[in-house]
Protein backbone atom coordinates (compact mmCIF):
# COMPACT_ATOMS: atom_id res chain seq x y z
CA UNK A 1 0.00 0.00 0.00
CA UNK A 2 3.51 1.94 0.57
CA UNK A 3 4.64 1.49 -2.49
CA UNK A 4 0.85 2.35 -3.92
CA UNK A 5 0.57 5.73 -2.75
CA UNK A 6 4.16 6.72 -3.09
CA UNK A 7 3.98 9.49 -5.70
CA UNK A 8 1.18 7.74 -6.93
CA UNK A 9 -2.20 7.95 -5.56
CA UNK A 10 -4.26 11.45 -6.98
CA UNK A 11 -7.56 11.96 -7.63
CA UNK A 12 -7.39 10.01 -11.00
CA UNK A 13 -5.48 6.50 -9.97
CA UNK A 14 -7.46 6.54 -6.47
CA UNK A 15 -9.90 4.12 -7.49
CA UNK A 16 -7.81 1.30 -8.30
CA UNK A 17 -6.27 0.98 -4.60
CA UNK A 18 -10.24 -0.17 -3.94
CA UNK A 19 -9.98 -3.95 -5.58
CA UNK A 20 -13.59 -5.44 -6.41
CA UNK A 21 -14.90 -2.53 -3.93
CA UNK A 22 -14.93 -0.30 -6.24
CA UNK A 23 -17.88 -1.53 -7.89
CA UNK A 24 -20.02 -1.46 -4.58
CA UNK A 25 -18.86 1.85 -4.09
CA UNK A 26 -22.12 3.86 -5.68
CA UNK A 27 -24.29 1.41 -3.57
CA UNK A 28 -21.69 2.00 -0.07
CA UNK A 29 -22.75 5.74 -0.60
CA UNK A 30 -26.60 4.95 -0.28
CA UNK A 31 -25.61 2.47 2.72
CA UNK A 32 -28.25 2.78 5.64
CA UNK A 33 -25.82 1.43 7.90
CA UNK A 34 -22.13 -0.30 7.69
CA UNK A 35 -21.62 -2.82 10.48
CA UNK A 36 -18.21 -3.74 11.21
CA UNK A 37 -17.26 -7.27 12.36
CA UNK A 38 -13.42 -8.77 13.84
CA UNK A 39 -11.17 -9.59 16.71
CA UNK A 40 -8.31 -8.52 18.27
CA UNK A 41 -6.35 -5.61 16.07
CA UNK A 42 -8.79 -5.83 13.31
CA UNK A 43 -11.41 -4.52 15.90
CA UNK A 44 -9.54 -1.25 16.66
CA UNK A 45 -9.28 -0.59 12.93
CA UNK A 46 -13.20 -1.12 12.71
CA UNK A 47 -13.30 1.11 15.54
CA UNK A 48 -11.21 4.08 13.51
CA UNK A 49 -13.51 3.18 10.40
CA UNK A 50 -16.46 4.27 12.60
CA UNK A 51 -14.66 7.41 12.64
CA UNK A 52 -14.01 7.76 9.33
CA UNK A 53 -17.12 6.67 8.19
CA UNK A 54 -19.32 9.10 10.04
CA UNK A 55 -17.44 12.04 9.97
CA UNK A 56 -16.63 11.75 6.10
CA UNK A 57 -19.15 10.05 4.65
CA UNK A 58 -22.42 10.54 7.35
CA UNK A 59 -23.30 6.71 6.86
CA UNK A 60 -24.15 5.61 10.56
CA UNK A 61 -21.50 3.10 11.82
CA UNK A 62 -21.59 -0.11 14.31
CA UNK A 63 -18.60 -1.83 15.41
CA UNK A 64 -18.69 -5.51 16.74
CA UNK A 65 -17.12 -8.21 17.97
CA UNK A 66 -17.44 -10.95 15.50
CA UNK A 67 -16.79 -13.52 18.63
CA UNK A 68 -20.05 -11.60 20.13
CA UNK A 69 -22.14 -10.71 16.88
CA UNK A 70 -22.07 -14.47 15.81
CA UNK A 71 -23.78 -15.78 19.09
CA UNK A 72 -26.88 -12.75 18.95
CA UNK A 73 -29.37 -12.85 16.89
CA UNK A 74 -28.40 -9.44 15.35
CA UNK A 75 -30.70 -7.16 13.66
CA UNK A 76 -29.97 -6.84 9.92
CA UNK A 77 -32.01 -4.26 7.87
CA UNK A 78 -32.11 -3.82 3.86
CA UNK A 79 -29.62 -1.41 2.93
CA UNK A 80 -26.66 -2.53 5.95
CA UNK A 81 -23.49 -3.00 4.84
CA UNK A 82 -21.53 -5.83 6.87
CA UNK A 83 -17.94 -5.44 6.35
CA UNK A 84 -15.18 -8.22 8.04
CA UNK A 85 -11.81 -7.31 8.68
CA UNK A 86 -9.42 -9.84 9.18
CA UNK A 87 -5.53 -10.02 8.80
CA UNK A 88 -5.57 -13.87 7.91
CA UNK A 89 -8.93 -13.75 6.43
CA UNK A 90 -9.22 -17.16 8.71
CA UNK A 91 -10.37 -16.32 11.92
CA UNK A 92 -13.26 -18.44 12.67
CA UNK A 93 -14.93 -15.56 15.08
CA UNK A 94 -15.31 -13.27 11.88
CA UNK A 95 -16.12 -16.29 9.29
CA UNK A 96 -19.29 -16.64 11.38
CA UNK A 97 -20.67 -13.79 12.12
CA UNK A 98 -20.08 -12.84 8.26
CA UNK A 99 -21.95 -15.90 7.65
CA UNK A 100 -24.49 -14.79 9.69
CA UNK A 101 -24.72 -11.93 8.26
CA UNK A 102 -25.09 -13.11 4.95
CA UNK A 103 -27.60 -15.65 5.59
CA UNK A 104 -29.87 -12.35 7.40
CA UNK A 105 -29.60 -11.01 3.66
CA UNK A 106 -26.35 -7.85 4.33
CA UNK A 107 -24.52 -7.31 1.43
CA UNK A 108 -20.95 -8.40 2.77
CA UNK A 109 -17.58 -7.04 2.24
CA UNK A 110 -14.02 -7.24 3.07
CA UNK A 111 -11.07 -6.57 4.00
CA UNK A 112 -8.47 -9.08 3.87
CA UNK A 113 -4.61 -9.34 4.07
CA UNK A 114 -4.38 -13.03 2.76
CA UNK A 115 -5.06 -13.70 -1.06
CA UNK A 116 -8.08 -16.22 -1.52
CA UNK A 117 -8.62 -16.92 2.52
CA UNK A 118 -11.77 -17.82 3.56
CA UNK A 119 -13.19 -14.88 4.75
CA UNK A 120 -12.24 -13.10 1.33
CA UNK A 121 -13.74 -16.12 -0.64
CA UNK A 122 -17.35 -15.45 1.00
CA UNK A 123 -17.98 -11.64 0.61
CA UNK A 124 -19.60 -10.52 -2.50
CA UNK A 125 -16.76 -7.87 -2.82
CA UNK A 126 -13.58 -6.70 -1.13
CA UNK A 127 -9.97 -5.15 -0.59
CA UNK A 128 -6.70 -6.77 0.20
CA UNK A 129 -4.31 -4.76 2.00
CA UNK A 130 -1.35 -6.88 0.65
CA UNK A 131 0.53 -5.89 3.66
CA UNK A 132 2.86 -8.67 2.88
CA UNK A 133 3.07 -11.94 5.18
CA UNK A 134 2.80 -10.86 8.82
CA UNK A 135 5.66 -12.47 10.18
CA UNK A 136 4.81 -11.54 14.10
CA UNK A 137 1.83 -12.95 15.84
CA UNK A 138 0.81 -9.18 16.74
CA UNK A 139 -0.58 -7.68 14.01
CA UNK A 140 1.60 -4.68 13.34
CA UNK A 141 1.51 -3.52 9.47
CA UNK A 142 -1.41 -5.25 9.16
CA UNK A 143 -3.52 -2.46 11.28
CA UNK A 144 -1.75 0.31 9.49
CA UNK A 145 -2.43 -1.24 5.98
CA UNK A 146 -6.65 -2.09 7.42
CA UNK A 147 -6.66 1.84 8.53
CA UNK A 148 -5.13 2.68 5.09
CA UNK A 149 -7.42 0.90 3.20
CA UNK A 150 -10.56 2.09 5.26
CA UNK A 151 -9.26 5.67 4.80
CA UNK A 152 -9.38 5.46 1.22
CA UNK A 153 -12.90 3.73 1.42
CA UNK A 154 -14.23 6.27 3.45
CA UNK A 155 -12.42 9.23 0.79
CA UNK A 156 -14.45 7.56 -2.27
CA UNK A 157 -17.50 7.04 -0.41
CA UNK A 158 -17.50 10.39 0.50
CA UNK A 159 -16.69 11.79 -2.58
CA UNK A 160 -19.24 9.50 -4.12
CA UNK A 161 -22.75 10.70 -1.47
CA UNK A 162 -21.49 14.06 -2.14
CA UNK A 163 -20.35 14.62 1.95
CA UNK A 164 -17.19 16.08 0.61
CA UNK A 165 -16.64 18.34 -1.91
CA UNK A 166 -13.95 17.96 -4.75
CA UNK A 167 -11.47 20.11 -2.71
CA UNK A 168 -11.24 18.44 0.25
CA UNK A 169 -11.07 14.99 -1.63
CA UNK A 170 -8.39 16.21 -3.30
CA UNK A 171 -6.73 17.35 0.12
CA UNK A 172 -7.43 14.17 1.78
CA UNK A 173 -5.76 12.11 -1.31
CA UNK A 174 -2.73 14.48 -1.14
CA UNK A 175 -2.54 13.66 2.65
CA UNK A 176 -2.58 9.65 2.03
CA UNK A 177 -0.25 10.22 -0.63
CA UNK A 178 2.19 11.91 1.67
CA UNK A 179 2.06 9.55 4.85
CA UNK A 180 4.92 6.93 3.67
CA UNK A 181 7.48 9.65 3.98
CA UNK A 182 5.96 11.14 7.45
CA UNK A 183 5.75 7.23 8.18
CA UNK A 184 9.65 7.14 7.47
CA UNK A 185 10.52 9.78 9.50
CA UNK A 186 8.83 8.20 12.27
CA UNK A 187 11.11 5.37 12.17
CA UNK A 188 14.16 7.89 12.32
CA UNK A 189 12.80 8.35 16.07
CA UNK A 190 13.64 4.33 16.99
CA UNK A 191 16.06 5.00 18.84
CA UNK A 192 15.09 7.90 21.08
CA UNK A 193 12.05 5.76 21.39
CA UNK A 194 14.31 2.49 22.48
CA UNK A 195 15.43 4.90 25.13
CA UNK A 196 12.43 5.91 26.70
CA UNK A 197 11.01 1.91 26.96
CA UNK A 198 14.55 1.47 28.58
CA UNK A 199 12.66 3.44 31.45
CA UNK A 200 9.51 1.89 31.73
CA UNK A 201 10.90 -2.09 31.08
CA UNK A 202 9.78 -3.10 34.70
CA UNK A 203 6.47 -1.19 34.32
CA UNK A 204 3.61 -3.34 35.45
CA UNK A 205 0.94 -1.21 34.20
CA UNK A 206 0.34 1.33 31.49
CA UNK A 207 -2.68 3.20 30.34
CA UNK A 208 -2.91 4.74 27.19
CA UNK A 209 -5.32 7.82 26.35
CA UNK A 210 -6.47 8.98 23.20
CA UNK A 211 -9.33 11.06 22.50
CA UNK A 212 -11.89 11.03 18.92
CA UNK A 213 -10.10 9.49 16.58
CA UNK A 214 -7.39 8.57 18.30
CA UNK A 215 -9.02 6.42 20.91
CA UNK A 216 -8.80 3.12 19.06
CA UNK A 217 -5.27 4.15 18.86
CA UNK A 218 -4.79 4.19 22.45
CA UNK A 219 -7.07 0.69 22.60
CA UNK A 220 -4.34 -0.58 19.85
CA UNK A 221 -1.09 0.60 21.78
CA UNK A 222 -2.22 -1.27 24.97
CA UNK A 223 -3.54 -4.03 22.90
CA UNK A 224 0.29 -4.40 21.45
CA UNK A 225 1.89 -3.99 24.83
CA UNK A 226 -0.27 -7.00 25.98
CA UNK A 227 0.65 -8.97 23.83
CA UNK A 228 4.02 -8.80 23.62
CA UNK A 229 5.26 -7.76 26.54
CA UNK A 230 2.56 -9.14 28.75
CA UNK A 231 2.25 -5.96 30.59
CA UNK A 232 -0.97 -5.16 32.10
CA UNK A 233 -1.85 -2.65 29.70
CA UNK A 234 -5.08 -0.85 29.49
CA UNK A 235 -6.94 1.76 26.65
CA UNK A 236 -9.56 4.26 27.41
CA UNK A 237 -11.07 7.18 26.03
CA UNK A 238 -8.97 10.24 27.47
CA UNK A 239 -12.55 11.57 28.66
CA UNK A 240 -13.34 8.50 30.27
CA UNK A 241 -10.50 8.57 32.71
CA UNK A 242 -12.57 10.92 35.75
CA UNK A 243 -15.16 7.80 35.38
CA UNK A 244 -12.59 5.19 37.36
CA UNK A 245 -9.41 4.97 35.96
CA UNK A 246 -8.13 7.92 37.31
CA UNK A 247 -7.93 6.46 40.64
CA UNK A 248 -5.20 4.40 39.61
CA UNK A 249 -2.67 7.18 38.53
CA UNK A 250 0.35 7.37 40.86
CA UNK A 251 3.72 7.87 40.04
CA UNK A 252 4.00 4.47 39.35
CA UNK A 253 1.51 4.87 36.80
CA UNK A 254 3.09 5.31 32.70
CA UNK A 255 0.16 7.34 30.85
CA UNK A 256 0.93 7.29 27.45
CA UNK A 257 -1.41 10.02 25.43
CA UNK A 258 -1.94 10.65 21.70
CA UNK A 259 -2.07 14.16 22.10
CA UNK A 260 -1.81 15.83 18.25
CA UNK A 261 -3.01 18.69 17.20
CA UNK A 262 -6.39 17.91 16.94
CA UNK A 263 -10.00 19.08 17.55
CA UNK A 264 -9.44 17.24 20.78
CA UNK A 265 -6.27 18.70 21.56
CA UNK A 266 -7.29 21.45 24.35
CA UNK A 267 -9.73 18.60 26.01
CA UNK A 268 -6.24 16.43 26.18
CA UNK A 269 -3.92 18.84 27.56
CA UNK A 270 -6.08 19.55 30.36
CA UNK A 271 -6.23 15.71 30.84
CA UNK A 272 -2.79 15.70 30.89
CA UNK A 273 -2.57 18.02 33.52
CA UNK A 274 -4.66 15.96 35.90
CA UNK A 275 -2.98 13.35 35.70
CA UNK A 276 0.36 15.47 36.32
CA UNK A 277 -1.90 16.90 39.65
CA UNK A 278 -1.39 12.72 40.50
CA UNK A 279 2.35 12.53 39.66
CA UNK A 280 1.80 10.01 36.56
CA UNK A 281 4.34 9.63 34.35
CA UNK A 282 3.23 10.68 30.59
CA UNK A 283 5.05 10.06 27.79
CA UNK A 284 2.66 11.65 24.72
CA UNK A 285 2.54 11.49 20.79
CA UNK A 286 2.65 15.07 19.72
CA UNK A 287 3.20 17.05 16.81
CA UNK A 288 6.60 18.37 15.73
CA UNK A 289 7.11 22.20 17.82
CA UNK A 290 4.21 21.53 20.37
CA UNK A 291 6.23 23.14 23.06
CA UNK A 292 3.02 23.55 25.38
CA UNK A 293 2.65 19.73 25.51
CA UNK A 294 6.22 19.02 25.22
CA UNK A 295 7.26 21.04 28.57
CA UNK A 296 4.61 19.60 30.87
CA UNK A 297 5.16 15.88 29.90
CA UNK A 298 7.84 13.59 31.10
CA UNK A 299 8.78 11.95 27.60
CA UNK A 300 7.27 13.63 24.26
CA UNK A 301 7.40 11.67 20.98
CA UNK A 302 7.08 13.89 18.39
CA UNK A 303 5.33 13.26 14.66
CA UNK A 304 4.61 15.32 11.76
CA UNK A 305 0.76 17.15 11.66
CA UNK A 306 -1.73 15.51 9.44
CA UNK A 307 -5.08 15.26 8.66
CA UNK A 308 -7.33 14.84 11.40
CA UNK A 309 -8.65 11.63 10.34
CA UNK A 310 -5.04 10.10 9.14
CA UNK A 311 -3.66 10.93 12.20
CA UNK A 312 -3.96 6.93 13.30
CA UNK A 313 -1.80 5.89 10.50
CA UNK A 314 1.12 7.87 12.08
CA UNK A 315 0.57 8.05 15.71
CA UNK A 316 -0.18 3.87 15.60
CA UNK A 317 3.30 3.85 15.09
CA UNK A 318 5.71 5.14 17.40
CA UNK A 319 3.28 2.82 20.02
CA UNK A 320 4.19 -0.48 18.26
CA UNK A 321 7.85 0.62 18.57
CA UNK A 322 7.24 1.31 22.36
CA UNK A 323 5.62 -2.25 22.26
CA UNK A 324 8.88 -3.87 20.86
CA UNK A 325 11.26 -2.56 22.39
CA UNK A 326 10.28 -2.81 25.99
CA UNK A 327 9.25 -6.52 24.96
CA UNK A 328 12.92 -6.87 23.46
CA UNK A 329 14.56 -5.66 27.09
CA UNK A 330 11.93 -8.11 29.10
CA UNK A 331 13.60 -10.78 26.69
CA UNK A 332 10.18 -11.74 25.38
CA UNK A 333 9.67 -13.54 22.00
CA UNK A 334 8.07 -10.57 20.24
CA UNK A 335 7.33 -12.87 17.26
CA UNK A 336 6.27 -15.83 18.62
CA UNK A 337 4.14 -14.42 21.94
CA UNK A 338 2.70 -17.21 24.82
CA UNK A 339 -0.71 -18.30 24.71
CA UNK A 340 -1.47 -16.70 21.15
CA UNK A 341 -2.34 -17.98 17.23
CA UNK A 342 -1.61 -16.14 14.47
CA UNK A 343 -4.94 -17.44 12.69
CA UNK A 344 -7.36 -18.41 15.62
CA UNK A 345 -9.67 -20.45 13.80
CA UNK A 346 -11.61 -22.69 16.58
C1 LIG B 1 -7.38 -11.25 14.73
C2 LIG B 1 -6.44 -11.37 15.92
C3 LIG B 1 -5.21 -10.47 15.78
C4 LIG B 1 -4.22 -10.71 16.92
C5 LIG B 1 -3.84 -12.19 17.02
C6 LIG B 1 -5.08 -13.03 17.12
O1 LIG B 1 -6.77 -11.77 13.58
O2 LIG B 1 -7.15 -11.02 17.08
O3 LIG B 1 -5.59 -9.11 15.77
O4 LIG B 1 -3.04 -9.94 16.74
O5 LIG B 1 -3.12 -12.60 15.89
O6 LIG B 1 -6.01 -12.73 16.05
P1 LIG B 1 -7.25 -11.46 12.11
O7 LIG B 1 -8.70 -11.80 11.99
O8 LIG B 1 -7.00 -10.03 11.85
O9 LIG B 1 -6.38 -12.37 11.27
Amino acid sequence: IGDCMRGRLNAETAHIQLGGLINHLEKLAKAKRIVFVACGTSWHAGLVGEYLFEELARINVEVEYASEFRYRNPIIKEGDFVIAISQSGETADTLAALELAKQKGATILGICNVVGSSIARLTDAGVYTHAGPEIGVASTKAFTAQVTVLAMIAIATAKAKGTIDEGEYRRLLSEMAAVPQKVEEILKLDADIKDISKLFTFASNFIFLGRGINFPVALEGALKLKEISYIHAEGYPAAEMKHGPIALIDEDMPVVFIATKDSSYEKVVSNIQEVKARKGRVIAIINHGDTEVKNMVDFAIEIPTSHEMITPLLASIPLQLLSYHIAVLRGRNVDQPRNLAKSVTV
